[in-house]
């Protein structure tokens, strides 16, 4: 039978425990309506694939996910089947209006659950509810509307939250008649949700309705047999960017790569609302800051997509020359190498001036003479249609950070996301993620933001913001965040000025850390993804469900309150303090401040945080 029970277990012996009644799925449909089901357009179509495997788990063929029909992604995500029982088969064969209809047919057997993502899937809400169809309806929002635009224009938006004249500024950028389907999804749902507190304040705001229940989002969460695996994947992947990074600054790699850290931020591009902005100027801040007091050098990768016309040539060019030198070496390396198994068969010591021959010091000249350049490497690895105007490059110009030799921060621009196949960085993106030492992500408008959580559930350290639902949500849930490797940039109550200076101190002393210190974080930062599965947070889509056939179909489903949450301690070798939290990174007296990369085990110290569980606080939902 597709009953279960609900109830949930302690994934990692500092989660709570919790349980919710038990729904007979057998008798119920659920639909999940969105228009990035299978279509790729940001971060909710990550929200509905990674989400799949557990509400599969839970609702196994009564579970139905909706989207747009486009042949390429139906060819290339989607596996055609056929439909396992009479249900299903009336229901493949038909198209979603039809489904309302025979939803209302199938009224008295099967009570049927809506879920609908964004203002793309309103109608079905305002539909159902109209033609008082009996299904029980869930609306997230992942973003409203009018907070993208007015964020986008540059608004000091959340001290004006409750000052807008909403309907004024939503005719006034266009968006009014999208603005009004949003508006009336949110009033007819059953259940209205969002992914984070911050913005269910916004919808509260703009759309007028406060959400029933926060719904924050999850990933699935790899876990590996062996303890240390992430660690390992991190050498391999970091070793794959020397590579290019090797490439990329030919003749002019004149910084030690052992002693240098890779920064990336990534995402859609919305140069303010990202953070973009902030994070350029922080970086002319970090490069005076390495330039004096450090020897460290940090190449920072911008992973936007923007209009361009290819790679450029001199990118490309660089990684031939590297490829050059390495079989150059590879070709002197083979002839040393028999010349040299050869006299020692002969019980000889070969005399080291003479075993390598002119035509090896030729090749070798030539290879050398190829990597003179006469241009410095350059900031973008793309020809950029709005070369002049691009606002990363025109701040770039601005702070005059061009990959001179002097310069202790580089910039590579890569303004296309990341692929396995590309000719210039054959790397995917989570390869790429592991290989970095720092994700910055110090976002405006960020109503989650999964970038910093995917670096988190791969172990790698994260700047965030507390304009961000991610990071607003670590620090309600996390008592020293940036002791777990997750900085959060005060954006909300701090001046730009107040925030960049921050974010360059953050900077400034992850680059002071030892690579042990590291090593060290990464455990601790990998430790919190637990958290941040979906077998964990799946919890708030339940909860969110069992609402909505309550309110639905109230002499049927009854609702038992949500447990409380739960607040994950500060690492047992953080002494406590109430200053700034830049002080919980690891310190010089956690470890020997050694160059030992030798995976440090902190199993000891787990087990220790675990006996050290705060009493549950808070509440989540609102
Ligand atoms: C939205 O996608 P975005 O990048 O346009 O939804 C995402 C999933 O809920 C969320 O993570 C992100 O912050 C929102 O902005």
């Amino acid at each position: 039978p597709l009953s279960r029970s609900l109830s949930m277990t302690s994934l990692s012996g500092v989660l709570p425990a919790w349980e919710e009644a038990e729904l007979p799925v057998e008798d119920l449909l659920l639909f999940e309506v969105a228009w990035e089901v299978t279509n790729k357009v940001g971060g909710i179509y990550t929200v509905i694939q990674t989400k799949a495997k557990i509400t599969v788990d839970e609702w196994g063929e009564n579970y139905y996910m909706m989207g747009p029909y486009f042949e390429h992604n139906f060819k290339t995500q989607v596996e055609a089947c056929e439909p396992p029982n009479p249900v299903n088969t009336c229901i493949s064969n038909s198209d979603a209006s039809f489904v309302l209809q025979l939803t209302d047919q199938l009224g008295d057997k099967l009570n049927v659950i809506g879920h609908f993502h964004e203002w793309q899937a309103g109608p079905g809400v305002i539909l159902s509810r109209s033609r008082k169809i009996p299904m029980a309806t869930v609306f997230t929002t992942h973003a409203t509307l009018l907070g993208r635009y007015l964020c986008a224009g540059n608004a000091d938006f959340y001290n004006n939250l409750d000052k807008f004249d909403i309907d004024k500024e939503a005719g006034e950028r266009q968006i009014y008649h999208r603005y009004c389907l949003e508006r009336a999804a949110v009033h007819c749902a059953h259940v209205f949700t969002t992914v984070s507190q911050i913005t269910a304040v916004e919808a509260s705001h703009m759309l007028h309705r406060k959400p029933d229940v926060v719904t924050p989002n999850g990933l699935n969460v790899k876990k590996f047999s062996a303890m240390h695996e992430f660690q390992n994947l991190h050498s391999t992947s970091k070793a794959r960017i020397q590579e290019f990074v090797r490439g990329h600054f030919y003749g002019h790699l004149d910084f030690n790569l052992e002693k240098t850290l890779f920064f990336f931020i990534a995402g859609r591009y919305e140069f303010s609302n990202k953070g973009a902005d902030i994070f350029l100027e922080s970086l002319s801040r970090l490069n005076y800051l390495l330039r004096v007091r450090n020897d460290m050098t940090v190449v920072v990768f911008f992973i936007m997509p923007a209009k361009t016309n290819n790679f450029n040539v001199e990118s490309l060019k660089g990684q031939a020359v590297r490829k050059q030198l390495w079989d150059t070496a590879h070709t002197v390396k083979e002839k040393f190498g028999k010349k040299l198994y050869d006299a020692l068969l002969k019980g000889q010591i070969p005399d080291m001036n003479s075993i390598l021959d002119r035509d090896d010091f030729t090749i070798m000249k030539r290879a050398i003479y190829a990597t003179q350049r006469h241009s410095l490497p350059p900031v973008t690895t793309h020809n950029m249609l709005d070369d002049s105007t691009d606002p990363i490059l025109s701040n770039v110009r601005r702070i005059g950070l061009f990959n001179s030799r002097n310069d202790r921060v580089k910039i590579i621009f890569h303004p296309e996301f990341l692929s396995s196949t590309s000719p210039l960085l054959p790397m995917d993106y989570e390869d790429f993620v592991r290989g970095c030492n720092l994700g910055v992500f110090p976002s405006y408008y960020e109503p989650w933001g999964y970038t910093p959580g995917e670096c988190t559930v791969m172990g790698i350290p994260s700047v965030t913001t507390n304009l961000s639902g991610f990071g607003c949500f670590m620090e309600e849930h996390v008592s020293d965040p940036a002791a777990y490797g997750v900085y959060i940039v005060d954006r909300r109550f701090r001046s730009p000025e107040e925030s960049c200076k921050q974010l360059t101190q953050f900077m400034f002393s992850f680059c002071q850390q030892s690579l042990r210190q590291r090593i060290i974080q990464r455990n601790r930062t990998e430790r919190l993804s637990d958290l941040l599965d979906w077998k964990y947070l799946g919890r708030f889509y339940i909860h969110a469900r069992h609402l909505a056939l309550n309110r639905a179909f109230p002499d049927k489903f009854k609702i038992d309150p949500m447990t409380e949450g739960f607040r994950y301690p500060r690492p047992y070798s953080v002494p406590p303090s109430p200053s700034a939290s830049i002080h919980s990174t690891p310190h010089h007296s956690d470890v020997e401040d050694d160059d030992d990369d030798e995976p440090y085990d902190e199993d000891e110290e787990a087990e220790r945080d675990r006996l050290n569980i705060k009493a549950p606080f808070c509440c989540f939902g609102i």
